[in-house]
């Protein structure tokens, strides 16, 4: 078989279930193009929504002061670029899902701490928010398709909640889950995913200072179509593995199966760490290009991060780089 790369292939993703969505989409958007009715997400100069829609109980708290630890040599993604490509499986398949991302309700919004901790808890997202230090620090994106962008976060560490939780000495992974709003986001209501969007990783992982919780984007509280009211960033792992929309963190002894996993054998597992060595089974991942400038780069082991990250894997054993 031969691989292309991402940017040859169309922008759809990947699974036969998103080829399933996209045809239905296909369908859907062309009716309503023939009925004379205005989407407002066709064509490829829509505008979409770069301002927080409702006024936000935390706005007061933006901007945050940056964290100079975490800079990047290239550009700054414009959140023109970054607010209309996106994915976000929970309101459909292709990037333009930022005008069906304004339907989700994240207020109120609560926040699960469940599992092998001291005490279980539920806080809403704002007691959370105003409880942890924020700061603002600028990643990199790389999704495994092979698109990638510089984006200043606003958020605080994810070894912060992880303090906040106490989790029990036989913790040794984390589980994270999105929300579920099946009317609001309508793709899941398709029964042949495995809803909710979830996903994991190694408590010492969780602890790594660069593991991130994500509350607002390019000084101000989130947009929807970014994961709002809290995603996670993981600059080091391929984009999949920053859940956004989440509302439940669960402490586990034994490693979860992931939202990926039980969907296919060939896309990435549970470790998804960077690596341009290894490609996905239908393109390469050598190279990735930039969101807006079309920019090409060659893409690097932990994209870019391996002095933070490296020590915590074997790099021989190829199981951590799918
Ligand atoms: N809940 C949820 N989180 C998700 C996804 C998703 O579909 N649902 N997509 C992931 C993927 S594949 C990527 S690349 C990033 C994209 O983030 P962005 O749209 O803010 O750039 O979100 C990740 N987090
Ligand atoms: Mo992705």
């Amino acid at each position: 078989m031969i691989r292309r790369r991402r940017w040859e292939i169309s922008e759809n993703l990947v699974s036969p279930a998103a080829a399933m969505f996209d045809r239905r989409r296909f369908i859907a958007t062309g009716l309503a193009a023939m009925a004379g009715s205005t989407l407002p997400l066709l064509g490829c100069n829509e505008s979409v929504a770069t301002v927080p829609a409702t006024p936000d109980p935390t706005a007061d708290l933006y901007p945050v002061p940056a964290n100079s630890a975490f800079r990047q040599a290239r550009a700054l993604t414009p959140i023109a670029d970054s607010a209309k490509f996106n994915n976000y499986f929970e309101f459909g398949s292709d990037k333009r899902i930022a005008g069906e991302a304004q339907a989700l309700e994240i207020r109120p919004w609560e926040i699960r701490i469940e599992g092998l901790v001291e005490k279980e808890m539920t806080l809403s997202v704002d007691d959370l928010i105003r409880r942890m230090p924020l700061e603002e620090r600028i990643y990199r994106h790389r999704c495994v398709e092979t698109w990638a962008m510089v984006v200043p976060w606003t958020g605080f560490p994810l070894a912060e909640l992880v303090r906040l939780a106490r989790p029990l000495g036989s913790a040794k992974f984390l589980l994270m889950e999105s929300f579920k709003q099946p009317k609001n986001a309508t793709n899941q209501q398709a029964y042949w995913y495995p809803w909710p969007y979830h996903e994991g990783l190694r408590l010492d992982e969780a602890m790594n200072e660069l593991a991130f919780l994500v509350t607002g984007a390019y000084g101000q509280p989130l947009l929807k179509q970014f994961g709002a009211p809290l995603r996670l960033a993981l600059p080091w792992k391929y984009g999949f593995k920053s859940i956004k929309g989440l509302t439940r963190f669960r402490f586990l002894e034994k490693q979860p199966r992931t939202f990926w996993e039980k969907i296919g054998e060939n896309e990435y597992g549970f470790w998804a760490n960077i690596n341009p060595r290894f490609p996905h089974d239908r393109w390469d991942q050598d190279e990735e290009w930039m969101l807006g400038t079309r920019e090409v780069f060659a893409t690097e082991l932990f994209n870019g991060y391996a002095e933070e990250v490296a020590a915590m894997y074997d790099l021989e054993d190829r199981k951590f780089f799918y």
